[in-house]
């Protein structure tokens, strides 16, 4: 089977379908907010902003959670589109959320980096919750309706919703990377979870690889047909797909142009003491994103002297998520345990060589961060795409600025300017930041082009359109 990521050029950019959207995702595009009329606010994010303009042309809906445990909400409308709340309890919570999806399948599909936990009680809490995703969709959906899932969270809805809605279009984009048969297979509920993306008529996945694990799987697992780019089994036919997601590259540049972030950008300098290097790292405080990793590689160039703590400072800020999962406590303690060594030994009074701020900042103030950074680190062990490396692109209108970036990370296949590196190999990770640092203007400035130029041409609406596109022709091959 060969699958490469769809052509950009096969879609016109914007072209909203004529059918009528429905978007099911763990999470709705709005949050509770009380300083708001109807007490809702967007919810920053890609996704959001990617959708949001086809839902609205095609009057669509998005069915999902508030993010509040036990809230029974009446259906509403925000900004032109129709949300429907599912009602998770507190308990299915931990079960389906923390439980099955970030202690179950999170960890099996990112290489298993940490133990799974499988548990019976986890697996039947999420098959209920994606049972009421799958009938609040099939109640609502208008005849003929496009249905576009996603994430792990939600891979038994599409074989659901199929059987009560065989008249509806069912597309499904996994997030994050689908494992390999030789970790797949672990999972006691394995033929499940590939009967239910069976339901699809399209699957997108981030990277080639991740459309051919999942064949593979298919074939082996359920002795499904496997041809070009689809699948066959009991009668129906699914296609599969590679789209890369974006951001929003116009949207990130004019916030990275304004005067406040370029105010906000010279405080954050000096506030650091007018470093000659900002060294900087930003992610959700997962251990998929090597986070200890590269502080470790960062305090070994300094105790050998290959970075002077003069002239270098670190940045780390760590997004607090799923913090109730175990592994991520550990994670947490693990890294702040290595800030508190490094800053020990290598800062001054008043000058930490790393500032470490477990917190979620405002897309402003990240994009200000973003400027500010000279080296941006992105040294995942395992990561679907990573949009930080994108935003950090998007951000430098100056052209400078050099990208540190996993191998491992879906976004090395196409920000090919970035110095990659193997983040398992502790020297070529030290080596890759001491290059960064060093590198000549030229060739820093030759780089940062060439990422930008990319992301520029494969923003987030284009992900979105060239999705629709793949879908609409599955529907008709079907
Ligand atoms: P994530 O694992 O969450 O997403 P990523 O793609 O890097 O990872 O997206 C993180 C987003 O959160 C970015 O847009 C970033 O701006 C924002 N963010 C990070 N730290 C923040 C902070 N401290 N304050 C505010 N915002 C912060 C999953 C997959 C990825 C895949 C995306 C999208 O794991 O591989 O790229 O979905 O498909």
């Amino acid at each position: 089977m060969k699958i490469a990521a769809d052509d950009p050029s096969s879609t016109a950019p914007g072209a909203a379908p004529i059918r009528p959207i429905v978007i099911a995702a763990n999470r709705l595009p709005v949050m509770r907010d009380n300083t708001t009329e109807n007490g809702w606010a967007p919810s920053p994010g890609g996704l959001v902003r990617a959708l949001l303009p086809m839902l609205r042309s095609s009057g669509g809906t998005w069915v999902g959670w508030t993010g509040t445990p036990d809230d029974p909400t009446e259906p509403f409308t925000v900004d032109g589109v129709d949300c429907y709340p599912i009602d998770i309890s507190a308990k299915e919570v931990e079960l389906y959320y923390e439980g099955f999806s970030n202690d179950g399948l999170w960890p099996l599909y990112h290489d298993a980096l940490r133990e799974s936990t499988y548990d019976i009680a986890q697996w039947e809490a999420y098959q209920r919750v994606n049972e009421r995703f799958a009938i609040t969709l099939a109640n609502i959906a208008p005849p003929n309706a496009i249905v576009w899932i996603h994430d792990y969270q939600l891979q038994l809805v599409p074989a659901m919703l199929r059987q009560q809605r065989p008249d509806i279009t069912i597309g499904f984009f996994l997030h994050i990377p689908f494992p390999p048969y030789e970790l797949f297979s672990r999972l006691p509920w394995r033929n499940e979870i590939i009967d239910g993306l069976l339901g699809c008529d399209l699957i997108g996945f981030q990277r080639p690889k991740g459309a051919t694990n999942f064949a593979a799987c298919a074939s082996q697992l359920r002795k499904s047909d496997i041809g070009e780019n689809v699948i066959h089994n009991a009668g129906h036919r699914t296609e599969l797909g590679v789209f890369p997601i974006s951001i929003d590259f116009a949207e990130v540049e004019e916030m990275a142009a304004g005067r406040a972030t370029r105010k906000l950008t010279s405080q954050i300098r000096t506030r650091l003491g007018d470093p000659e290097v900002i060294l900087l790292g930003v992610d959700r405080l997962d251990y998929t994103k090597g986070i200890g990793l590269r502080l470790r590689a960062f305090g070994a160039l300094l105790e050998s002297g290959e970075l002077d703590p003069e002239r270098c400072v670190m940045v780390q800020v760590a997004t607090p998520t799923r913090e109730a999962v175990e592994h991520y406590q550990d994670e947490r303690r693990e890294i702040e345990r290595l800030v508190g060594e490094i800053n020990g030994r290598f800062s001054r009074i008043g000058l930490p060589v790393i500032h470490y701020l477990y917190q979620t900042l405002s897309y402003d103030d990240l994009i200000a961060l973003y400027r500010a950074g000279d080296v941006m680190l992105v040294t995942p062990f395992r990561d679907g795409m990573n949009l930080v490396a994108k935003e950090y692109a998007a951000a430098h209108i100056d052209g400078d600025g050099v990208l540190v970036l996993s191998e491992f990370a879906g976004a090395a296949d196409e920000l090919t300017d970035a110095v990659l590196v193997n983040p398992h190999d502790d020297r070529a990770l030290q080596e890759s930041i001491v290059t960064a640092v060093e590198m000549h203007r030229h060739e820093r400035r030759a780089r940062m082009a060439g990422l930008r130029e990319q992301v520029k041409r494969m923003d987030v609406q284009g992900w979105a359109d060239r999705f629709y596109a793949a879908l609409a022709r599955a529907a008709e091959n079907q």
